[in-house]
Parts: structure tokens; sequence; C-alpha cells
């Protein structure tokens, strides 16, 4: 009888190390290597492929404008959103993103129902100054954030001065996690960038209050 081949151990081992961010009053933490730099390649390249991508209308300073990005807002049935004034219901979870969910959810402790998938093509697309402070969303929402592609800049400012108090740089394969009065002290923002930059894909996990029917 021949012998299995021994399963390296790294390839099963999750690094997984969450690291506390300070900013006053916010509760954020990221793992920077939530997925392991091969499990990262493989999530971005099914995602881009099975996601329908659309592209959102936002509304700014009154006026409607094309979202510079693609994006998919995906839960369970009933989980619906409505942000910059327009109402998603929620298309199916695919294979790739309830893998996915069930790993975040382990790792945050916490359960999600729906996830905004984002899709930035280039360093031209980006994402401006907003907190995920929707209704549906409670009043202290948890969204975990996981970042697969090009690394970007992420931003804070707070709300009550509007100056910028924190930039991060999310890499390949981590999970930033927003929590506790985050969302109602700070704004956050993925600003443009002048250098041409591959595909970033954002997924962000969120917990929406389905109403009773
Ligand atoms: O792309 C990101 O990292 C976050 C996007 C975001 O803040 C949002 O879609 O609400
Ligand atoms: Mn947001």
């Amino acid at each position: 009888m021949g012998q299995a081949a021994p399963v390296r151990a790294a390839s099963i081992l999750q690094r997984m190390e969450w690291i506390e961010i300070n900013l006053p009053g916010a509760e954020l933490r990221i793992a920077p290597q939530f997925l392991g730099p091969q499990a990262a390649d493989a999530a971005l390249s099914s995602l881009i492929e099975e996601i329908p991508w659309e592209q959102h209308r936002i509304r700014l300073y009154g006026r409607e404008h094309a979202s510079p990005r693609l994006s998919c807002w995906i839960g369970d049935p009933g989980a619906s959103y409505t942000y910059s004034r327009t109402r998603f219901e929620p298309r199916p979870w695919t294979p790739e993103l309830q893998g996915l969910r069930q790993r975040v959810e382990a790792a945050c402790g916490t359960r999600f129902n729906s996830v905004l998938a984002n899709l930035y093509r280039d360093g031209g697309d980006g994402m401006g100054w907003h907190a995920d402070d929707e209704p549906e969303l409670g009043l202290r929402p948890m969204i975990a954030s996981l970042s697969l592609g090009a690394a970007r800049g992420f931003a804070f400012r707070d709300r009550a001065e509007r100056r910028q108090r924190l930039k991060l740089e999310l890499p390949h394969g981590s999970l930033l996690l927003m929590a506790g009065q985050t969302q109602a002290l700070y704004q956050h923002a993925l600003p443009k960038s002048a250098r041409p930059l591959p595909p970033r894909l954002n997924l962000t996990f969120r917990h929406i209050a389905i109403p009773s029917a």
C-alpha cells in the first residue's frame, strides 16, 4: 500500500491574528492575513466571475450620479437595504460567498445575513465619505470588510469636525472589523488613486433587521 502524501501544516493552519486599531471611541480591528495569498487569489478570481455586478446610482449633494465602482447587494431572503435613497432587494448567495460568510462569522463571533460586494476596477474607482448608519443596521452595527486585490487606502474622519483621523492600508486577504460606536462617531472613505492600479474587490458583511411578516 502506498503512503498518503503528508498534509503540509502551513497550508491548513490559518494565520488569523486580530490587531486592535486605536481610534478614540471606535471599535476597530484588522486581521491582515485573514486569507492567505493563495486562498485570497482564488476567492478574487471566482467572485469577479460569479457576482452579477451592477453600477448603482447614488445621490450626492442633491444630484444623482453613477457610483464610481461596481456593486451587488447579496443576502438572505427579506434582507433588503436602502441607501442613497434606493432600495436594493438581495441577490442570492453564491457558493463562494457562502463559504466566506461562514469563515467571517467564525472569526467575528456573530452572524451576518447580507453582504455588499464592491468592485473597484482601477485607481479611478473609489467611495466618498459616508457612514454605514442606515436604521436597518441597528445602533452599533458590526461590519466585517474583506479586501481582495489591489491594496488601497481606507480613511476615517470624525463626524463632529470632519477632520481625517486615520488612514489604513487594506491588503489582499485582510479582514477589517468595524463595531461599537465606529459608525456613529466616524465616516470612512476609499479615496481614488492617481496611480494605475489593478482591480480591488471588497465584501462588507452586515446584519440587516428583517421585519417580521
Ligand atoms: O471598499 C471598501 O473597503 C469599503 C466600502 C464601503 O465602505 C461601503 O461599501 O460601505
Ligand atoms: Mn461603508
